[in-house]
């Protein structure tokens, strides 16, 4: 009972905080509420309120969280059935419209890495619809190695959704995988069980659908939870997805996602002649990846084996949208060169960002958001700061064009690279 509260309150602050200091957010409401008043009138089905069963779910979820029983709720005091019809209030409050509502309908614009979509201009939720699929794709994981991933759309990471606070995820998820296996997705976006992998998953050529609703803005991996969960994403299946918060994130020159995540390899192809490099399980129980990488592969982001950095102007402010897929490695994301100007720590965009940090920690099946703005033309260097994995493959670069800046930065020597130094090109 007492965490229902509490979780209700905060949602209510929130969302009055939001309302009163925020011009968008108040047109926001005003925009929903146009919504639903013209959803009232026509003929499509309009509910009042949340289903009841949503209702349901919280009582009993707060019963087992919060030692609170049905025999203290029916014996209690005043006070407390006061406390329970204002915790439910909020909670409703909190839950806002049915993700049945006639919202209108937006195909969600999706991005492979290192790109991302344009930052969301409109001030109303919509209905998101996007299709997802999974299907199996030999790539090059390591120079003339290959590997075959489970792929979502057809890429690994797979792709980066953006979305705002409020907007409803209508998703159509098919699995293409030919093998037989099946698939699904959980997104951490989502609240509900499994994050919707239950109602997501897949058998072969078939597909499955939801509806859920993004409440809470943030940056979110999303991954295949079928079992064997660290199979599914050893194997490729993760991505990010942009819940932007209802008054938008502030602009920047650019913006670039990045993906860390863990392969577990034989060391060499077991076919004579072959270039597929198989799983290796006893490594992945072991949590011993041989590979660590950025962006799916060795070299995604540098200027070997067909790489391309980032590319930035000296001045510009840069944001990355990083995520840790794991399976299993916690990430100590570092840009050599850089001072992060702000970091939204954990893919938390509710809370005023840190700033001046070195390294941030990136748990696995979490994320980051962080900015900067380069100084001095040459190269930055994304890592992982656990610094042993850029041998495994956790390296890229930044490359930042431009006029040199001797105010910051000055030396009347030339840099030296340390060959074949992997970090400083
Ligand atoms: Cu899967």
């Amino acid at each position: 009972m007492l965490n229902l509260t509490r979780f209700a309150r905060r949602a209510m602050r929130n969302s009055i905080s939001k309302s009163r200091s925020n011009p968008r957010s108040s047109k926001n409401t005003s925009a929903s509420r146009n919504i639903s008043s013209s959803a009232s009138s026509g003929s499509s089905k309009q509910v009042s309120g949340p289903p009841k069963w949503l209702w349901a779910t919280a009582v009993v979820s707060a019963a087992g969280v919060g030692g609170w029983s049905w025999s203290s709720f029916l014996g209690g005091s005043k006070k407390r059935q006061d406390e329970v019809d204002t915790a439910k209030q909020n909670y409703l409050t909190c839950i806002g419209d049915d993700v049945s509502l006639p919202l209108p309908d937006e195909e969600c614009v999706i991005t492979f890495v290192p790109d991302v979509p344009p930052p969301i201009t409109r001030d109303y939720p919509v209905r998101l619809r996007l299709d997802m699929d999974t299907s199996l794709r030999q790539v090059p994981l390591d120079g003339s190695k290959l590997y075959e991933i489970w792929s979502f759309n057809g890429g690994a990471p797979g792709p980066f959704i953006r979305a705002r606070e409020g907007d409803v995820l209508d998703i159509s998820f098919t699995n293409k995988d030919t093998s037989g296996m099946w698939h699904n997705i959980d997104f951490h976006a989502i609240s509900g069980p499994g994050g919707g992998a239950g109602v997501l998953t897949a058998e072969k050529n078939e597909t499955r659908s939801g509806q859920f609703k993004l409440m809470y803005p943030g940056l979110y991996i999303y991954h295949c939870a079928v079992h064997p969960v660290a199979h599914h994403i050893a194997n490729g299946m993760y991505g990010l997805i942009l819940v932007e918060p209802a008054e938008g994130l502030p602009p920047v020159d650019k913006e670039f996602c990045v993906v860390q995540s863990e392969f577990y390899t034989n060391d060499e192809p077991e076919e004579k002649g072959s270039n597929l490099l198989g799983m290796n399980e006893e490594r992945l129980v072991d949590e011993n990846p041989n590979y660590v990488v950025f962006n799916g592969r060795v070299n995604s982001m540098t200027t070997s084996d067909g790489g391309s950095p980032l590319v930035a102007t000296a001045g510009e402010r840069v944001r990355i949208f990083f995520g840790n897929a794991g399976p299993n490695l916690v990430s100590s994301f570092h840009v050599i060169g850089a001072i992060f100007d702000k970091v939204y720590r954990e893919g938390d965009l509710m809370t005023p960002p840190a700033r001046g940090l070195q390294t941030t920690l990136v748990p696995a099946g979490g994320a980051a958001v962080v900015e900067f703005v380069p100084t001095t033309p040459g190269n930055l260097t994304l890592v992982d700061h656990s610094i042993s994995r850029i041998d495994k493959g956790a390296v890229g670069f930044l490359t930042v064009e431009g006029p040199v800046c001797p105010n910051v930065f000055h030396s009347d020597k030339e840099a030296r690279p340390c060959k074949p130094c992997k970090i400083h090109p």
